[in-house]
């Protein structure tokens, strides 16, 4: 990839995403939306198995490059174009991605990065890292999906807390309060985010997507629906090479080997 501001990695079948401008903690601009979206298509086509998103340095990403969003500022500004251009269309593919996704969270998460790491399937933070609904503090409002997914996660007292008052919490303290999947070690923090990047890899794929596309309707369906996908999606399931290799594991007392 020419530009270096998202760096790619494909190891067996994981590809590593990493946000590269440590010197701004990986602030967002307009160059690195384009980068990180030209990875996720390289992920894709390479048939990754799961997309780790990570930052170098000493940061995950401090959110939109707020130098860039001052010479916008200058212009003729309208916030609202930036997230129609860069940051839905990113939610949204984060969102309905093929191909599951971790945000490996170390240093701090702030503003809209914070909600693009929460936005990925799993979230696995360091237990002292930040995480900062940083809108406030420059009188904006939360986005990147931060208004959807942090109140489900938390429930609303404790997401309007994080966005009225713009304090960070810690990676501990998000793990305590459902907000993500996990808090290690920080020193931990990238051998657990590979082993756990490994096992979904090697898992069975058809499954993977079957569940992650259940609970993605979930969010906007009623049980009896639920139930119904359920029943088409398992049913499926139950023809595929991969449940015939689980059960006869099973019998032989084995790992599973799945495609
Ligand atoms: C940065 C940034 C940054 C540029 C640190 N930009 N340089 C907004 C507008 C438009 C459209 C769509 O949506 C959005 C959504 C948003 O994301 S709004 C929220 C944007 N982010 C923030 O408000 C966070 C701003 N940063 C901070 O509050 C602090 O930097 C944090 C708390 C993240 C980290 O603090 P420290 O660990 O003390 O680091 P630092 O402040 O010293 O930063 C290190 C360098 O990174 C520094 O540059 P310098 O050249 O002085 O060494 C910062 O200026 C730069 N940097 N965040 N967002």
């Amino acid at each position: 990839m020419d530009d270096m501001t998202v760096l790619y990695d494909l190891k067996d079948r994981t590809a590593v995403l990493t946000l590269n401008r440590p010197d701004k903690l990986n602030a967002l601009n307009k160059a690195m939306h384009e980068a990180l979206q030209t990875a996720l298509d390289r992920a894709e086509a390479d048939g990754a198995r799961v997309i780790v998103l990570r930052g170098a340095g000493r940061a995950f990403s401090a959110g939109q490059d707020l130098d860039e969003a001052l010479a916008m500022q200058q212009g003729a500004p309208d916030l609202g174009l930036a997230l129609e251009r860069h940051y839905n269309p990113l939610i949204r593919r984060l969102a309905d991605s093929p191909v599951p996704t971790l945000a490996v969270v170390h240093g701090v998460a702030a503003g809209a990065s914070a909600n693009i790491a929460l936005a990925c399937d799993l979230t696995l933070v360091a237990e002292d890292a930040r995480l900062d609904q940083a809108f406030v503090r420059i009188a904006l409002m939360p986005d990147a999906g931060g208004t959807w997914a942090v109140p489900r996660a938390v429930g609303r007292q404790r997401a309007l807390g994080l966005m009225l008052t713009g304090d960070p919490i810690t990676g501990r303290e998000a793990a305590d309060w459902g907000l993500v999947w996990q808090a290690v070690p920080a020193d931990r923090l990238e051998a657990e985010a590979m082993g756990l990047a490994e096992r979904i890899a090697s898992g069975p794929a058809d499954a993977i997507r079957a569940m992650r596309r259940a609970v993605r309707a979930s969010e906007s369906g009623t049980l009896d629906a639920q139930l119904d996908l359920e029943r088409d999606l398992q049913s499926e399931l139950g023809r595929s090479r991969d449940f015939g290799e689980g059960l006869r594991a099973f019998a032989e007392k084995r790992a599973p080997r799945f495609g």
